[in-house]
């Protein structure tokens, strides 16, 4: 058994839940947000078969594009006082960042 945890874009997350969920999947979606960009993304929770780990990342692969975001980096302290805007720069986001786990077994406690 695999727990499969995949940070996507927002952008790309309903679409590629309608897919996991299509082919049969069990799916929890986390609002979260990355450390770098600081901006908001999905992480998915997908617990799954050994033999369902392809068909899964296939799904994924399907579904997430990769975007390029322009980040402004701090403006340095400027001596003389003028201000001089530093360049954006390019960053490449996804398609997505998978974590592959291996996963002891899945409790469902009822009560
Ligand atoms: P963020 O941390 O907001 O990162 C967004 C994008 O910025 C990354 O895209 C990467 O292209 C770039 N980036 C991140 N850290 C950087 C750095 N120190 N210097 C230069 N560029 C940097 P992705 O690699 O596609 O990652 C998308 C999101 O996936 C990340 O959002 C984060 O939420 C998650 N993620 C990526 N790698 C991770 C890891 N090793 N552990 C946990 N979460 C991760």
């Amino acid at each position: 058994m695999k727990l499969v945890i995949a940070v996507v874009q927002r952008q790309d997350a309903g679409e590629l839940l309608e897919a996991l969920t299509s082919h049969g999947h069990r799916v929890t979606r986390i609002s979260s947000e990355g450390g770098f960009l600081r901006e908001g993304n999905v992480t998915l929770l997908i617990a799954i078969q050994d033999h369902e780990t392809d068909p899964v990342l296939k799904d994924i692969r399907e579904h997430c594009y990769t975007r390029t975001r322009y980040v402004s980096p701090l403006p340095p302290v400027a001596e003389s006082g003028e201000f001089y805007p530093p360049a954006p720069i390019e960053v490449q986001v996804g398609g997505a960042t998978v974590f592959v786990l291996k996963a002891a077994g899945i409790e469902r406690l009822l009560a």
